[in-house]
């Protein structure tokens, strides 16, 4: 039993996990989701227009195939039907916990095993424990004066309400990022306005989407070895992105251009165009992938708010030159509450330490997967793991892989804990936090991946080559490790 794999989560990070784990013979996995369905982020971002700003041939697991992607970039309901698959295909069901919110993981130096506790007052013991709840889980509701007050409806984008129908509403949008910029054009289509309120324009460059053709997917049935080289194709073309995405440079000027141009050729308007241009480098937030926005902003029933808002009135949005805006409803497209200081629940290690306080100004780990002081604990989409400018299921990947060599090995070599030592982890840090000084996240403008005091505990500073090749191997010189001796205790293995 205690050699249990606990994995908490059900959505890409956590089946992903699972499968993987089951190809590697291990199957006493234990998968704890909190919702009555699996796919994460994708199960719970339906808005109209949602979809993927990174091809469907990346944004899929290397090992889970689909040689059926309809286009270049799928909507939310393919891609939700893509993680569906996955449960049947590798008979993860009886795996799978549904319901099991997670409140609270504990870890216990005597048996050297995690418990997850849940809402329900259930308890999951296993002796490793996965981390793969996913950053974008929970929406964030901004703290705008008035917000409860108000007598209209009110949706999150990370949360549609598809028994609420837009039709003929008189509609405001908070918020321009990547869920906004796919929403506003669905509004402006059916509603009888739109305002979007905007605080900070983004950069934004055209996404063409073509559909694959029937002979094309024909090929990837035939010939998997074509799906795989078109998908080579398209991570090294993403890698020379990187260039001018990740480090602010003369690339970053070029990629600049192109979105300015872009601007330029469907923005007619001069007023609207100074309103649309950011006065940060491009990639500083993350890029808007979208052909549909700047042409819905110009549509009649469409019209772009720059003012701040002051309050959320009764009735409406108050901006700060005193105008109420009327409104049947309110779409709030203002992200998600992403845990960059702290935990999404209490998690305490070795010796009763709390991974929240340690996280208190930023969170850090090694290689992003591994917590000095909280054996047998893995991450995926860890501190410093979000790619800028290519697909987070590569490095998904990489850590899965990695969680999985690690756990084979602990089992192979008779080891009861790993605990990633606290001198590599450091040495590890220095080095992000000092390549992450001349990327483009660090370079001034706020957004989701700093925190308040402009910590960086989110992106890695790096082409994606090289954060797969850091996790290609486990290497337990990086770590103290617990053998269990014959008489069923244990020794530290430096004292053997
Ligand atoms: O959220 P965001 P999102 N008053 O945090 C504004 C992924 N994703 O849901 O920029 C006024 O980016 C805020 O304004 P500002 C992707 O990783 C992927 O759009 O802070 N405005 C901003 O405009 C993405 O990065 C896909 O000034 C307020 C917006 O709300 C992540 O999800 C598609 C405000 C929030 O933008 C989050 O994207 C969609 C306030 N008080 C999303 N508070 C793919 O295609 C917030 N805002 C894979």
């Amino acid at each position: 039993m205690t050699d249990t794999v606990l994995i908490i989560g059900a959505g890409f990070a956590g089946l992903g996990t699972a499968i993987r784990l089951k190809q590697a013979g291990i199957t006493d996995i234990v998968i704890l989701e909190r919702g009555s369905q699996v796919g994460g982020t994708w199960r719970d971002n339906t808005y109209p227009g949602a979809a993927c700003d990174i091809p469907s041939l990346m944004y899929s697991f290397s090992f889970v195939p689909n040689p059926d992607w309809s286009r270049a970039y799928s909507g939310s309901a393919e891609i939700l039907a893509y993680i569906d698959s996955m449960v049947e295909r590798f008979d993860l069901r009886p795996h799978i916990h549904f319901g099991a919110n997670v409140i609270g993981l504990h870890y216990d130096d005597e048996s050297a095993t995690w418990t997850a506790h849940t809402e329900d007052g259930r308890d999951f013991t296993g002796r490793t424990a996965v981390m793969a709840a996913g950053p974008l889980a929970n929406p964030d509701w901004p703290d705008i004066p008035g917000i409860d007050g108000f007598t209209g409806k009110t949706i999150h984008s990370a949360r549609w309400d598809h028994d609420y129908d837009v039709t003929d509403k008189r509609v405001g949008v908070i918020g321009t990022g990547a869920s906004a910029v796919q929403i506003v054009p669905e509004l402006v289509e059916r509603a009888s306005s739109v305002k979007v309120f905007q605080r900070t324009p983004g950069w934004v460059l055209p996404k063409p989407n073509p559909p694959h053709p029937h002979w094309l997917n024909a090929a990837f049935r035939r010939r998997p070895a074509v799906q795989s080289a078109a998908r080579q194709a398209l991570f090294w073309l993403h890698e020379v992105v990187a260039l001018g995405v990740v480090w602010d440079s003369v690339a970053t000027t070029a990629v600049q251009g192109i979105a300015r141009a872009h601007l330029r050729l469907t923005v007619k308007d001069k007023w609207l165009r100074r309103q649309l241009t950011p006065d940060f480098r491009i990639g500083c937030k993350r890029i808007l992938m979208t052909s549909d926005y700047y042409p819905a902003l110009q549509q009649n029933n469409c019209k772009l708010i720059t003012w701040p808002m002051y309050a959320i009135s009764p009735n409406g949005i108050r901006t700060a030159e005193g105008v109420e805006h009327e409104l049947d409803c309110i779409v709030f497209a203002t992200g998600f509450d992403v845990s960059k200081t702290g935990t999404p629940f209490p998690i305490t290690g070795s010796g009763g330490r709390v991974l929240g306080e340690e996280w208190a100004t930023g969170a850090y780990a090694y290689k992003s997967v591994n917590v000095a002081g909280f054996p047998n604990l893995f991450f995926t989409f860890g501190p410093n793991s979000g790619p800028g400018h290519n697909s987070v299921l590569v490095y998904n990947e990489a850590q899965i892989d990695y969680i999985v060599s690690a756990i084979r090995l602990m089992r192979a070599e008779g080891v009861r804990a790993i605990d990633v030592r606290k001198d590599r982890q450091d040495e590890f840090n220095r080095d992000i936090q000092r390549r992450l000084e001349s990327t483009t996240w660090n370079s001034g403008c706020q957004s989701w991946y700093l925190t308040e005091d402009g910590f960086n505990a989110t992106m890695y500073p790096g082409f994606a080559t090289q954060y797969v090749r850091q996790l290609s191997r486990v290497d337990l010189e990086d770590y103290t490790v617990a053998l269990t001796t014959s008489d069923g205790g244990y020794r530290t293995a430096a004292s053997t």
